[in-house]
């Protein structure tokens, strides 16, 4: 029998999955009362259920542990499953041996979810019927279809830790740095995490600006920094812009973008590649990558007020994130005010405070982090406050012209029940301030 360890949307996916194709499984949570419980209960999906601390009676019978992503190796019941020599797989896995099309995997610190949307809008123009699913919010269970081209999934290092076999078409890594190092022994593990995609990948292609990838065997690169004759795609900083070349032939200028940053054109060089290694066209990639308005919550545009630009990065929550978003501000803005703070993840944060040094005019401080960010920030005026409400107001008052942004550096869940909500409530106080 099969075990599906997490009732979050992972396991709900999967549930359903196995109850339509007349699988029997047990169901488990370490939480007495999942979130989802209520649509487990009305899907009847709970015959053989258990919900509070682990035990290892769970265990019994079972053949094969389907675990969501969120639960840790450290977990007790992770430490049971393997020394029972019980096979452990992820919902990757299990999508791997029932998807009847290609798939691509995209994995990565930072640009992920950017880089799979991205894609899928490339393929979606093309008429493809390409399915976008995985990390970014959409279980793989659930994405299934039969009149799929192909599937374009965003893989977390937690789902490729649980995951030993799969197929991929293609697979790239957008870049590698520092983050969940709450769940890693060391840096080290996590990079592993990572690197693991392009065991499974027949074509990897790497970023060769990052100094981790630009050592790995990967079979095509892309870069803006460092470009080599193993980059079909590359892209060269011009004025304020960037020209984007593919086999050293000129196809495109970044002004035509809606989305700003280096960052973004790394993203965009990422999804070409991919792309282009599935048969897509250069030019309906192009024509899509014109249009595509990048992701809610990163780096999004959310109003002018005023002469000021105010922009929603709630998606960042660590300092890499953040650093990139004030670069890319920095080359459209003379004047910057940054609304930061929250959770601190456990991170080296001395780069993302001697940017804000650099770079950033004002600096308004909320959540848990507040004063150790004060204490580190000293070339820019730093303001506390309690509540997002008051942030706001404050950077209001001290931002008369240029951009005023949210990109917290930090996870969100000492205010708010995520990065999602935090951004919207931001939105929402704008756009109510704009109105008023
Ligand atoms: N749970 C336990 N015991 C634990 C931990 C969790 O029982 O020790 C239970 C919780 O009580 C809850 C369930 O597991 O009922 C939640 O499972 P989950 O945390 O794996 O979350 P899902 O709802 O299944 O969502 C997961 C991903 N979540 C995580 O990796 C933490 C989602 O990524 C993903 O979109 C979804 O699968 C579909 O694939 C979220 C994320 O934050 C957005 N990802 C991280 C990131 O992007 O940085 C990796
Ligand atoms: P992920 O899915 O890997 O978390 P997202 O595309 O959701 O990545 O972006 C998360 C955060 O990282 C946002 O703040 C965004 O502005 C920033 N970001 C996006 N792409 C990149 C990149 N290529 N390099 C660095 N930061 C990036």
């Amino acid at each position: 029998m099969k075990l599906i360890l997490g009732m979050g949307i992972t396991g709900l996916s999967v549930a359903r999955f196995f109850t339509n194709n007349n699988e029997i499984f047990r169901i488990a949570d370490s939480r007495k009362e999942p979130s989802l419980l209520k649509t487990f209960q009305k899907e009847n999906l709970l015959d053989d259920c258990y919900m509070g601390e682990w035990s290892e009676s769970l265990l019994e019978d079972i053949d094969e542990v389907i675990i969501s992503p969120g639960i840790a190796q450290s977990e007790t019941i992770v430490q049971w499953i393997r020394e029972k020599k019980i096979a452990l797989i992820s919902d990757i896995e299990l999508f791997g041996r029932y998807s009847n099309a290609p798939i691509i995997g995209i994995t990565g610190s930072n640009g992920k979810s950017t880089v799979t949307q991205l894609l899928g809008e490339m393929a979606l123009a093309s008429r493809l019927n390409a399915v976008i699913c995985g990390n970014i919010g959409s279980p793989v269970m659930e994405s299934i279809s039969d009149t799929a081209d192909l599937y374009i999934v965003e893989l977390s290092s937690y789902q490729l830790d649980y995951t030993s076999e799969l197929d991929l078409f293609a697979g790239v890594i957008t870049n590698i740095s520092p983050d969940h190092l709450d769940r890693y022994d060391n840096y080290e593990d996590y990079i592993a995490s990572k690197l693991s995609i392009y065991s499974y990948s027949q074509y990897a292609i790497a970023n060769l600006d990052d100094s981790i990838l630009s050592k790995s065997n990967a079979d095509s690169y892309f870069a803006i920094e460092n470009y080599s004759s193993d980059c079909d795609f590359y892209a060269k900083k011009k004025d304020k812009f960037f020209e984007v070349f593919y086999k050293g032939e000129l196809i495109f200028n970044s002004q035509d973008l809606l989305v700003v940053g280096k960052h973004n054109i790394e993203n965009l060089l990422a999804a070409l590649a991919l792309g282009n290694q599935f048969g897509l066209s250069i030019e309906s990639m192009i024509n899509a990558a014109k249009k595509f308005k990048g992701l809610t919550h990163r780096l999004e545009f959310v109003t002018r007020i005023d002469e000021v630009d105010y922009y929603n990065d709630s998606k960042s929550t660590n300092a890499i994130s953040t650093i990139t978003a004030i670069n890319a501000l920095a080359e459209r803005y003379n004047t910057i005010t940054l609304i930061a703070g929250g959770i601190a993840k456990n991170e080296d944060y001395s780069q993302m405070f001697s940017l804000i040094n650099q770079k950033v005019n004002t600096i308004v401080l909320i959540g848990e982090s507040k004063d150790f960010f004060a204490q580190s920030i000293n070339g820019c005026s730093v303001i506390i406050e309690e509540s997002l409400e008051g942030a706001i107001a404050s950077a209001k008052k001290h931002t008369l012209k240029g951009a005023a942004l949210l990109s917290p550096g930090c996870a969100s869940f000492d205010m708010f029940s995520d990065f999602s909500e935090r951004g919207e409530v931001f939105k929402q106080l704008i756009l109510q301030q704009d109105n008023g």
